[in-house]
């Protein structure tokens, strides 16, 4: 086997992948200013205003059918829409590249996209909600999908996961009764990206699997801050192969260098609706400024001699691998680092297979992904067509030949009088595995064709206590109201009894608190007792970043006319050289002029005003000292309101002169800590700092963002 991978290596093109990317995207436009407008058949168009009419010079006569310019700019309307994703339809897309640190991982895979560090494969990451449609917002509760396209020299893998590690069911075949009772109710087409309705959890609560995903969706990860700042995770056991030929069962996991944040969920109710593409813009904002997202890639791997040694099935895609069972294994980095050019042709046309793998990764009986590996395939068909794998961003960059052909809107033209194999002229030839063939593992499989489950895949509980157990006091009560919030809009009093049952069987006193919340019946008996463990790895303040950074991180400065215009400066520039992104927020989007004193006609031009933006768009909130400017706030209400929302939402609050005592007096901001002025900056602030945090326990995004504007 170990020639396998020298072969490969071989193979391998000097060229680096990213080199053919570049050819690949040939088919990139780049119109210039004053190019003469075309027909789609290249002809250069005279006027696009006017249809072409009969007119005496007075009236206008009858538009005519002759207008071949009008009437290919209609049907071309009329053909716009193509059918959005079954599930997943709301997606953000970007460009970006993989590289392992070295060959650690050789010792499970000859993959070199997993081994090869001299590598960097080029990639194309796609995230998304799935409930909603394609124009949904957002900032909804809901697993956010995670899928990406490696373009690597021995072909495309797609590993395509999501920021949760389990699902909701066990086998593919139950996935089209849970995405009808997920998505809106076919009588009338409610609700949009919401699970909050009878459907879904009358169907949760017959399909007791859904149990442990369910938690993980109703505690904070269901409403990531960022698709940056939220871990990815393949979710099912795939496996790898070694050049010795030996098979290790595998799951992946991406964690993001920014930490696993998250909104609270009144913020995610109000961004909803003031700005539905807030995780698109953010993340095309980060990678614009130079803030590219990171991930580092881990791998649990297990040998095939401990595929039976748990008390669960080790490819039950409802169940995780507990860290100290199955420790993760660092072995590389995805770093995204351009935005798409154009959304329809890049993210909405983007089409992952969980079949996509190439050689060194294999599949497993995982039954989940053995439907996934059919349907994914199947779908981009009807979505895109038959030669969906042509489109420029679907497009493998290592050569491509075989034998298919035809189909609508082919683009390859083979030069060849034969399409079969065998032939006369060898073309097309397959090749052994020590060419680069791919090679299946001969795995042995023995048993009797049953429709039937593992006997370990019977028990659904033991792991939705686990995480339950596992969340820090405020992340249980997250969850709690989250699920009250759920149940309290199902309005068949069948459906919260059942789901409350549920619940029994995770945690009485859970299940008790929210029939309390919701309906007042209470669980006839306590279900299985909650054994108590906890794990690693299933909160996500575990995963609050190292080193608390406010790179990215959106900070609103109040002001209004008599600002501090030089301290201003000075903090702006001190958050701003910490990669923050700072927005000036004031009473008019115009000049806002600062005191007296410092008014050199300048001013300062507020980004936005009180009424275009919200606290809920950012994370953090600076006013700076100026006596007039607090006065004027003091007046607007508006800006009050900013305040206190903010420190409703566990948001740091920095202040600084008189904007202390706005804060105190006039918001009446009850915990108002007092530090030193920044160091070597007492010139610039008149009389001391003040950082406020929420009611709430401080999140993990307020703590990075509080230690650099303190530490800075
Ligand atoms: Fe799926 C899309 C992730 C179970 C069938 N799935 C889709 C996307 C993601 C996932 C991220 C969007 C890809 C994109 O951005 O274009 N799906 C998952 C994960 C699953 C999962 C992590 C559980 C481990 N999916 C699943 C099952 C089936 C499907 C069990 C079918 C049996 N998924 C599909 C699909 C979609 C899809 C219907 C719809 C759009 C598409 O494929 O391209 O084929």
């Amino acid at each position: 086997m170990s020639s396998i991978r020298d072969t490969i290596q071989k193979a391998v093109s000097t060229v680096t992948s990213s080199a053919k990317i570049a050819d690949l995207q040939s088919d990139i436009q780049e119109p210039k200013s004053g190019q003469a407008l075309t027909t789609d058949h290249g002809v250069k168009v005279s006027d696009t205003d006017n249809w072409l009419k009969v007119t005496n010079g007075r009236d206008n006569g009858p538009s005519l059918l002759e207008d071949q310019i009008g009437r290919e700019k209609i049907h071309r309307f009329d053909h716009e829409r193509i059918p959005e994703r079954v599930v997943h339809a709301r997606g953000a897309g970007a460009h970006g590249y993989f590289k392992v640190y070295d060959d650690r991982a050789s010792k499970y895979t000859y993959a070199p996209v997993l081994t090869d560090s001299s590598r960097s494969t080029p990639v194309f990451i796609r995230f998304s909600t799935v409930q909603g449609s394609r124009g949904s917002a957002d900032t909804v509760r809901d697993v956010r999908g995670f899928a990406i396209k490696f373009f690597t020299d021995e072909g495309n893998w797609d590993l395509v996961g999501n920021d949760i590690p389990v699902f909701f069911i066990q086998d593919a075949i139950k996935f089209p009764d849970l995405v009808h009772a997920v998505k809106p109710e076919p009588h009338n087409e409610v609700p949009q990206g919401q699970t909050a309705h009878n459907n879904f959890w009358d169907f949760s609560g017959l399909q007791p699997e859904t149990a442990h995903m369910i938690m993980w969706v109703m505690s904070d990860r269901g409403v990531p801050r960022s698709f940056r700042m939220m871990q990815g995770f393949g979710v099912n056991t795939y496996t790898l192969l070694n050049a010795q030929g030996e098979r290790h069962f595998v799951k992946f996991h991406w964690i993001p260098e920014l930490g696993v944040h998250s909104l609270m969920w009144d913020e995610a109710l109000k961004i909803a609706g003031q700005d539905p593409d807030f995780h698109r813009k953010d993340l095309n904002e980060a990678i614009e400024n130079g803030a590219y997202p990171k991930w580092k890639l881990a791998i649990q791997t297990l040998p095939e001699s401990r595929e039976h040694e748990f008390e669960f099935d080790i490819l039950d895609a409802t169940k995780v691998w507990p860290q100290e069972l199955v420790p993760l294994e660092e072995i590389g980095e995805l770093v995204l680092n351009r935005v798409v050019d154009e959304f329809f042709t890049e993210t909405e046309q983007v089409a992952f297979c969980t079949s996509h793998i190439v050689p060194g990764i294999g599949f497993s009986d995982d039954p989940l992904l053995q439907g996934r590996n059919f349907s994914y395939f199947d779908t981009q068909i009807s979505r895109l067509g038959v030669n969906w794998e042509e489109l420029p961003i679907n497009r493998p960059v290592c050569p491509v030949l075989n034998h298919n052909r035809d189909g609508k809107s082919r683009h390859r033209i083979v030069q060849s009088s034969v399409n079969y194999w065998p032939n006369r002229k060898d073309i097309g030839r397959p090749v052994k595995p020590e060419e680069g063939g791919y090679a299946e593992f001969a795995q042995r499989v023995e048993g009797i064709k049953k429709r039937v489950r593992g006997e370990k895949f019977q028990e659904h509980y033991s792991q939705a206590q686990l995480f339950y157990n596992s969340l820090a006091p405020y992340e249980k009560s997250h969850l709690i109201n989250a699920i009250s919030f759920e149940l309290s809009h199902c309005d068949d009093p069948a459906v919260y009894k059942s789901y409350t049952t549920v619940l029994s069987n995770i945690d009485f006193e859970l299940a008790k608190t929210i029939a309390i919340k919701v309906d007042g019946v209470l669980p006839e008996k306590p279900g299985r007792p909650n054994h108590g463990h906890t794990s690693k790895g299933l909160s996500q303040l575990e995963y609050a970043s190292k080193e608390p950074t406010i790179v990215s991180r959106r900070i609103a400065i109040l002001i209004a006319d008599g600002f501090n215009a030089v301290e201003l400066q000075a903090v702006r520039a001190i958050l701003t050289s910490a990669k923050a992104v700072c927005y000036i927020i004031g009473p008019r989007r115009n000049k806002i002029h600062p005191s007296e004193a410092q008014d050199i006609g300048e001013g300062v031009t507020a980004d936005h005003h009180f009424e275009g933006q919200r606290s809920t768009l950012f994370d953090a909130i600076y006013i700076p000292s100026g006596e007039k400017h607090i006065k004027e706030l003091a007046n607007n209400g508006r800006a009050v309101h900013w305040v206190r929302e903010a420190f409703g939402h566990c948001k740091p609050i920095g202040a600084i002169g008189e904007g202390v005592d706005f804060l105190r007096d006039v918001v009446r901001l009850p915990d108002v800590e007092l530090f030193a002025p920044p160091r070597g900056s007492d010139e610039v602030v008149s009389s001391y700092g003040v950082v406020t945090t929420g009611r709430y326990s401080v999140s993990s995004a307020a703590r990075d963002t509080l230690k650099i504007t303190q530490d800075s």
